[in-house]
């Protein structure tokens, strides 16, 4: 393989999608998007929130299947996942709460691949075979967070190559399991408790009020609260006000996430804005490509040749926005 494209997250986005493959060289050949010296690698959340569910799953499977991409698993397809799994201790219920919060996350899936009908399990059964990583020598790639110590526990309990177990899909619904802890860091990303530092929750953007905070993991260098923990732009304290900014008190114990490996690490989920004063989407050796596709953001792809050092040129988006790429 000559080179890697890989696709940050796109959420039922098919019409970006198409067009972010057909700017990046790839080509509809018997139905399937390929292109002959490249395979396109997604960072998971491929659904909910957008128009064109199924139009996506369709076009990113049957490029899967023929060996013109490869994906990884996102919090949206285990969360997917959880949902269609019974409780064994609870008759009725799921190991996903089909509580009115959690309908509202998984709404246009549910629209569009009619809940238990149809293709409803065929696709659940195919998120289930979506690695939790992947690792492809020169970079490796994970939906929130890559951490050596929690990809050697998963690796223990899925097998390479075989679908996510559904005695692992209980234990990490269940909190307090080391499962649940690796799946909240790997698919999720870390996060530190903001009342331990003795500063005020937030509301989220779907307005729920956070307690936790996002820990840039990305950021090696950080040892302050500031730095290492991340409050989404515009956020509100629970009382409506302007969230304060944090202080820059020494908050090192958190460090433990921090990415010091050379080797690049690509990952989505964290809803960037193409706006390079917002900075942090990319270091030397870790690279967002979530640009928040569905929110009226770019679908972008970080185009890899091989380099050891990642660089803002390479980024590619579509459809190209008025600002330009992270520099
Ligand atoms: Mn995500």
């Amino acid at each position: 393989m000559g080179g890697y494209d890989v696709i940050g997250d796109v959420h039922g986005c098919a019409d970006k999608l198409e067009g972010l493959l057909k700017k990046l060289g790839y080509e509809k050949r018997d139905g399937v998007y390929r292109h002959p010296g490249r395979q396109a690698i997604f960072v998971g959340d491929l659904i909910d929130r957008g128009g064109q569910q199924i139009e996506t799953l369709v076009l990113v499977r049957a490029m899967i299947e023929s060996g013109s991409a490869q994906t990884v698993m996102g919090n949206h397809e285990f969360n997917a996942i959880s949902f269609a799994t019974p409780n064994p201790e609870i008759p009725g219920e799921f190991m996903r709460s089909h509580n009115d919060k959690n309908r509202k996350q998984h709404k246009e899936f549910m629209d569009q691949v009619q809940l238990f009908a149809g293709d409803y399990a065929q696709w659940i059964e195919w998120f289930k075979t979506m690695p939790i990583h992947l690792d492809l020598g020169g970079f490796r790639v994970v939906h929130a967070c890559w951490n050596d110590k929690q990809i050697e526990k998963v690796d223990q309990w899925i097998a390479s190559g075989t679908p996510m177990p559904v005695e692992f899909v209980i234990r990490a619904n269940q909190k307090g399991t080391a499962e649940h802890e690796a799946i909240e860091v790997l698919l999720k990303g870390p996060e530190l408790s903001l009342t331990k530092y003795k500063q005020p929750n937030f509301k989220d953007k779907d307005d729920h009020v956070r307690s936790q905070a996002r820990i840039r993991w990305w950021n090696a260098n950080g040892t302050t609260l500031q730095e290492l923990a991340e409050i989404p732009p515009g956020a509100k304290t629970s009382g409506g006000s302007p969230y304060p900014p944090l202080p820059s008190i020494d908050c090192q114990g958190e460090a433990d996430y921090d990415y010091k490996d050379p080797k690049p690490a690509f990952y989505g989920h964290y809803w960037r804005r193409w706006e390079p004063e917002e900075g942090q989407d990319w270091t030397s050796n870790t690279v967002c490509v979530d640009f928040s596709a569905v929110k009226g953001g770019p679908l972008v792809a970080y185009r890899w040749d091989g380099e050891a050092k990642i660089s803002g040129e390479n980024y590619v988006e579509f459809p190209e926005t008025s600002t330009s790429p992270p520099s």
